[in-house]
């Protein structure tokens, strides 16, 4: 029997890392599909006609043929339809939600353009790369002072805020932040690698489409 989900993405995609990370935690087996970007697929009518903005990731949940797109809205989507990672009560899922929002706000953004940047993949100025460091770094300082004392980023358990922002955080080292002096972060990496069906960027997204183990 076919998977029921079907990932497509690209392998450097951040955003593509987190939805195959809930996949993986969630203990669901996804097929994978590789969007081919330096030919132009994911502007193509036959891909925008299941993504809308032209964009990895796109997933697809074939028990009821949705097609999903942008990754913190396919997370909650998964959440609620796993019952998994949503937050123990409305509160948690509301502040969860709060998280997510923040991220792709003061987080995601600065994270991933520096390592766009660093990387060679769209080349930038010194200075801009300089300012998305500094803006990555004050989001980071803010996730640092949020984790103490705490496991997890909203109540005693993972959820959907946890899963997003280790989406980020997982390629702050490749986009050149040193993390040494955010302490709480760190243990909370640590503890966040330790999850049962936690897989890295690179196990969960290869270069070419792979159906289903
Ligand atoms: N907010 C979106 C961002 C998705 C995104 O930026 N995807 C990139 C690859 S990492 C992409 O498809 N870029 C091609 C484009 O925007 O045309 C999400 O979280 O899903």
């Amino acid at each position: 029997m076919p998977a029921r989900f079907e990932l497509n993405g690209i392998a450097f995609s951040g955003p593509t890392y987190k939805v195959g990370l809930m996949l993986a935690l969630a203990g669901e087996p996804f097929d994978y599909v590789h969007v081919n970007m330096m030919q132009g697929e994911h502007k193509q009518p036959a891909y925008m006609s299941k993504q809308r903005f032209g964009q990895v990731p796109l997933l697809i949940d074939r028990n009821n043929g949705r097609h999903l797109c942008q990754s913190a809205a396919i997370l909650e989507y998964l959440s609620d339809t796993l019952g998994k990672f949503g937050g123990a009560t409305l509160d948690e899922r509301l502040r969860a939600r709060e998280w997510l929002y923040w991220d792709f706000d003061r987080l995601a953004s600065p994270v991933y353009r520096a390592r766009t940047i660093k990387l060679g993949i769209r080349p930038a100025p010194q200075e801009v790369y300089d300012a998305n460091v500094a803006g990555g770094n004050a989001a980071l300082t803010v996730l640092d002072e949020h984790l103490s004392g705490r496991d997890w980023i909203v109540g005693e358990g993972v959820t959907i805020a946890d899963i997003d922002i280790y989406g980020v955080v997982a390629y702050a080292d490749e986009a050149g932040f040193d993390l040494a002096g955010y302490a709480n972060l760190q243990a909370w990496m640590n503890r966040f690698e330790a999850l049962p069906g936690f897989a890295s960027t690179k196990a969960l997204l290869p270069m070419e489409s792979r159906v289903a183990a």
